[in-house]
């Protein structure tokens, strides 16, 4: 379709003022009647009545109680127009649809013989006709009718008014949202659920009621996620001022959603992946993310419902902030479980560490991909391709360094001016920006290029030690690469945050040139132009820089640093973040070059420097042991192929076996000490520290298992056989599972046939086998399982879980296997993309973004791509989502 662009943005002639819904539930002939209130807008042009609706069977439209006249009413592609002169008019309108037969999960649909809604961003059009923007706002009310034996709870925004039973075994219930909210945030659920209640008091004394309405059997997973909302509350309400503004707050959890979870206000509305997790079930990640979606959604409601989104173009005004509050609290509520604060501060950069393994990971391929788009896009075909890692991350790294650089009281008095000035509105990121300067008297103009810029900066550091003036200059330039549509970049406003590291490993203090005193050791100097100078005066040997401290910018850094300087850092930088980076940055490089061997077909060597360093970190007692599993984990591959010029993922999955098998080997004895001195005694608790022990142990286990003995098989089956809980659990597993031991296939079984009726943990049964690597040539390919796995009657590729964790897990996390020489992965990937697309286009256009990065691999590889991308453009009847996706691929 035509793609819509964010300078055509003009405001409608007519908002709506309430809306008062009535649903008739039925799973074939949902009857859905709406009075809307519509208001002539004084700020915008003269105009028709929008209203925008998508496969509704329209009974009756009334203007102010009448038919519509003789062409007042017209058919646009996207819905309904009405030519009215009156300032407010009262339209009825009455519609019929059939949730049952909604499989894209968006709109009304049912999962499990309930009723839910998605209604962000534009589902609310396929449920009523309806103005379904977000600059228009309004108060609602809902009444919902549906069937007592099968839903006999009934949920809707705000509060409850009133419920009721009626003949022939019907009920209903009244909602009234006494906020005004754009449509995207209207939400019903009507199903046959239970929930966990706490009361609880706001920070002004106010008791509000807490729901997380589960099925019946899954209310012994429920504890986590109510602990986790009081947390985020209370996190709101210390480091914002901002409270729960409802009687009410309700999660609800449902099997077949589409993403992590919804914001919809008052009722948030969670995939079940979000919600449950108990020892036995959610492994440690499970409950970290948990506890950070939980708290995602909460802060949307201030950073999105209070104040909202204009339009879908300023989506990273209400995601990038809101990822950046939930990074914050987790951070903060893993600091605040630490017990001195130097394992605070670890604790933190782990946390630091697993934000940015994610931007590496999703959004740089992302940006240097046919679908970069700047943090707030320009144009889209389809709105749902841009809720992006561009959009959620680097928009949360852009929020972030306007912390980093107005400090946290200056952020916290940009966010009072943001809430005083728009609350209950809906604005652009101009708007916030604006606050942000306003409050702290500061020029963002040039910062405000990270809004229009597409592409991953470089940053190129260059220091020059000058013994007799004992000085060290810095030079810092910057360039962004061109991107689809942006051939010219110019320089941006970038915090770099910067530390000298003298040569006994301590921190110098920093004075720079014009300046009377030396001041603290970490340093934010401003890079705003494309190269600037910065001398460090009083400096007696060569340092050795350490920069972008704690990652103060979404950039990569381009610095000449030898193995050597790389190791002293991987040992003393005192920023945590830097020092994981070091490891990862020499790792990187020993990969990368081992991968170049395999491809040249050389032998392969790991350097014994490299093995020095890596060992003086894993028998390091005294680090956190959280810290030192990120660090001595591998980079992603995802990342490394990024790296990799051009990428080439045989060679490189050589490569990695070859290293994790070298390394597993060389440190045998080093593993298993510490596998034997971490072990946590007692009942599992989801603790911070407990955590950081089982994941270095379930890593030496894996380091083990890549060299393979039989000790390491041994340790492995017995942690399987014996574990307390799901992380050591599935720890032993996926040890076993990435390993060529004929116990693994036994493990796999086992472990089937514990969890073969539950969906969650079967997602991570399906997902270990679709990740798993070939350890020797005469192993069986992983297509052939995943195919076969298609076929176990657990999966369901109308289910989003199934498919993300089996298609997902091949496509985008085992490389090597899914880019096959004989081009059957692809084939594979085109087949699935066109059957998911029939039922679900966001489902299929996320599987179809796997190769959109084609371009980067080398010109055999691309040339076998190219052949299955034009086939998948080739296919009759494709989605606008898909479309978009393939077409830019291709372009
Ligand atoms: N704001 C929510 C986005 C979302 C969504 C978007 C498109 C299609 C389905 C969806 N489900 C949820 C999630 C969030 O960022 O909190
Ligand atoms: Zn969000």
């Amino acid at each position: 379709g035509t793609p819509v662009r964010r300078e055509a943005y003009q405001p409608l002639a007519y908002g709506v003022e309430t809306v008062d819904l009535d649903f008739l539930l039925d799973p074939k002939a949902t009857q859905v009647s709406s009075r809307l209130v519509c208001v002539r807008n004084p700020d915008a042009p003269a105009g028709p009545i929008v209203l925008f609706g998508e496969g509704l069977e329209l009974l009756s439209l009334h203007i102010d109680g009448a038919e519509p006249a003789a062409g007042q009413l017209r058919k646009t592609d996207s819905g309904l127009e009405l030519d009215v002169s009156a300032e407010r008019v009262v339209l009825d309108i009455v519609t019929r649809i059939d949730p049952s037969a909604n499989l894209t999960l968006s709109g009304l649909y049912q999962s499990r013989g309930g009723y839910y809604t998605q209604c962000e961003a534009e589902g609310f059009r396929s449920i009523t006709y309806f103005p379904d923007r977000p600059d228009i706002m309004a108060r609602y009310t809902v009444r919902l009718e549906a069937d007592a034996a099968a839903c006999p709870v009934l949920l809707s925004n705000g509060n409850l008014l009133e419920t009721g039973n009626l003949p022939n075994g019907r009920h209903f219930a009244r909602w009234e949202d006494p906020f005004p909210k754009p449509s995207y945030l209207f939400a019903l659920v009507a199903a046959d659920l239970k929930a966990l209640e706490r009361k609880v008091d706001t920070a002004s004394g106010r008791e509000v009621l807490l729901q997380v309405w589960v099925e019946e059997r899954d209310l012994d997973r429920v504890g986590h996620a109510m602990d986790s909302l009081i947390h985020s509350m209370r996190w709101d309400e210390e480091v914002f001022g901002l409270e729960l503004d409802l009687d009410r707050f309700m999660i609800v959890a449902v099997s077949d959603f589409n993403m992590g979870a919804m914001e919809n206000k008052g009722l948030n509305i969670f995939n079940t992946k979000y919600v449950l997790a108990n020892p036995e079930t959610g492994t440690d990640l499970d409950f970290e993310n948990v506890e950070s979606v939980v708290a995602h959604e909460y802060f949307h409601n201030w950073t999105g419902n209070r104040v909202t989104c204009r339009d879908w173009f300023q989506l990273t005004l209400k995601e990038g902030l809101t990822v950046f509050r939930d990074q914050q609290f987790t951070a903060d509520m893993m600091a605040r479980a630490s017990d001195s604060p130097d394992a605070a501060a670890s604790a933190r950069a782990v946390t630091r560490i697993a934000n940015v393994r994610g931007l590496r990971g999703g959004q740089f391929p992302e940006d240097a991909g046919p679908m970069a788009h700047p943090i707030r896009p320009d144009s889209y075909q389809e709105i749902n391709n841009f809720y992006t890692a561009t959009v959620y991350q680097k928009g949360a790294e852009v929020i972030r360094m306007l912390h980093t650089l107005l400090g946290r009281e200056g952020f916290r008095n940009g966010m009072d001016l943001y809430f005083s000035y728009h609350d209950g509105q809906a604005v652009t990121c101009d708007d916030f920006v604006g606050c942000m300067a306003e409050a702290n008297g500061a020029d963002l103009d040039r910062f405000m290029r990270w809004y229009s810029q597409a592409g991953t900066p470089r940053l190129k550091a260059e220091g020059v030690y000058d013994p007799a003036g004992r000085s060290y200059s810095l030079t810092l330039s910057q360039s962004t690469p061109a991107t689809p549509g942006q051939a010219d970049k110019l320089p941006l406003h970038i915090p770099v945050a910067v530390g000298l590291i003298g040569a006994d490993g301590v921190d110098l203090p920093l004075q720079l040139e014009g300046e009377a005193h030396a001041g603290d050791s970490t340093r934010v100097l401003e890079l705003k132009d494309a190269s600037q100078t910065w001398r460090f005066t009083g400096i007696d040997a060569e340092p050795v820089p350490s920069l972008l401290r704690g990652y103060s910018a979404p950039v990569i850094l381009d610095v000449v640093e030898d193995d050597a300087r790389l190791a002293f850092r991987m040992a003393h930088d005192s920023d945590p973040f830097n020092r994981w980076d070091a490891a990862q940055r020499y790792m990187e490089r020993v990969a990368l070059a081992l991968a170049a061997e395999a491809a040249a077909g050389r032998p392969m060597e790991v350097p014994q420097a490299f093995g020095h360093a890596f060992r003086a970190l894993l028998v390091n007692a005294s680090l956190d042991p959280a810290f030192v599993a990120e660090t001595l984990a591998l980079p992603s591959e995802a990342y490394l192929l990024e790296r990799m010029q051009p990428a080439d993922p045989a060679p490189l999955r050589a490569a990695l076996i070859h290293l994790s098998r070298e390394l597993g080997q060389a440190l045998q004895g080093d593993f298993l000490a510490r596998y034997m001195d971490l072990e946590v005694d007692g009942e599992y608790r989801y603790h911070p520290a407990d955590a950081g022990k089982r994941a270095l142990r379930n890593l030496c286990l894996r380091y083990m298992m890549a060299w393979g003995g039989p000790t390491a098989v041994q340790l492995a089956s017995l942690q399987f056989k014996t574990a307390g809980n799901m992380t050591e659990r599935y720890g032993a597993l996926a040890a076993l599972v990435q390993s060529d031991a004929p116990e693994r296939l036994e493990a796999l079984e086992a472990f089937h046939e514990r969890y073969k009726d539950d969906a969650l943990v079967l997602d991570k049964w399906f997902l270990l086998q679709a990740c798993a690597w070939r350890w020797s040539a005469d192993a069986p390919a992983t297509l052939e399982r995943v195919r076969a796995l298609m076929d176990n009657p657990a999966f369901s590729l109308s289910n989003p879980n199934k498919v993300y964790s089996l298609l997902g897990g091949y496509f985008k996390a085992n490389a090597a296997e899914f880019h096959r020489e004989d081009g059957a992965g692809y084939a594979f990937w085109a087949e699935q993309v066109v059957a998911l697309d029939r039922n679900n286009p966001q489902v299929a256009s996320r599987m179809a973004r796997a190769l959109e990065g084609w371009r980067k691999f080398t010109p055999a590889i691309q040339a076998r791509i190219r052949v299955v991308l034009e086939q998948v453009a080739g296919a009759e009847g494709l989605s606008p989502d898909v479309t978009e996706i393939i077409g830019k691929a291709l372009a």
